[in-house]
């Protein structure tokens, strides 16, 4: 059994947290604050190096070079931001990113062996979350989601590309939600903590 580890305790939340301990809080205490590893797959890994060929510009996964040229370009990838707002830092990495004066561009990779629609795109909540990260900018943003079909160990140059607008009671609500999540992570810790010395 592994120990609970203070140097675990982030003054961050990503889009990851927040939704893993929504979604499963044993998974979530295990992970990010025992350290434990997380669940790997060998999908995981191709869209890994797909997001990686799509970034660098490199084909180490057959079929890329059919949807490259598809994806415009943007300016950065693994785009980093660690932003606060109202005392919570949000913090995250966005595939492909331009900024310029008045606009923001954000480019969101997705693999699988289905392609994603329009409604499952809308609903993605990372798109929220890094719209969110953007707010206090007071720029256009414009969020594209770019689904690439892969099937085992390679794309299949399929590619739908969903542009998703985010609507502004949207970010309000995770907002809300991650305020929530946020408060409830620092109890956790502060009684693990706590508990973990009586023993
Ligand atoms: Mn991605």
């Amino acid at each position: 059994m592994q120990k609970l580890d203070i140097k675990n305790r982030r003054d961050y939340i990503s889009w990851n947290a927040y939704n893993l301990f929504n979604k499963d809080r044993r998974k979530y205490i295990n992970q990010y604050m025992y350290g434990m590893p997380g669940y790997h797959s060998d999908a995981m890994s191709l869209g890994t190096a797909i997001h990686n060929d799509i970034q660098n510009g490199t084909n180490e996964v057959e079929g890329v070079d059919l949807v490259r040229g598809l994806i415009p370009d943007y300016k950065e990838v693994e785009h980093l931001f660690k932003v606060r707002i109202e005392g919570i830092t949000l913090l995250g990495y966005i595939d492909l990113f331009s900024e310029t004066k008045k606009q923001i561009r954000i480019g969101e990779i997705k693999t699988g062996t289905k392609l994603w629609n329009k409604r499952q795109a809308e609903n993605l909540g990372q798109l929220v979350f890094y719209n969110l990260a953007m707010i206090d900018k007071k720029k256009e943003v414009e969020t594209i989601l770019y689904s690439i079909r892969t099937v085992i160990g390679r794309s299949t140059g399929e590619l739908k590309i969903h542009k998703v607008k985010i609507k502004r009671a949207d970010t309000y609500q995770l907002f809300a939600d991650i305020k929530r999540t946020q408060k409830e992570i620092d109890e956790l810790w502060d009684e693990a903590i706590i508990s973990n010395k009586k023993i």
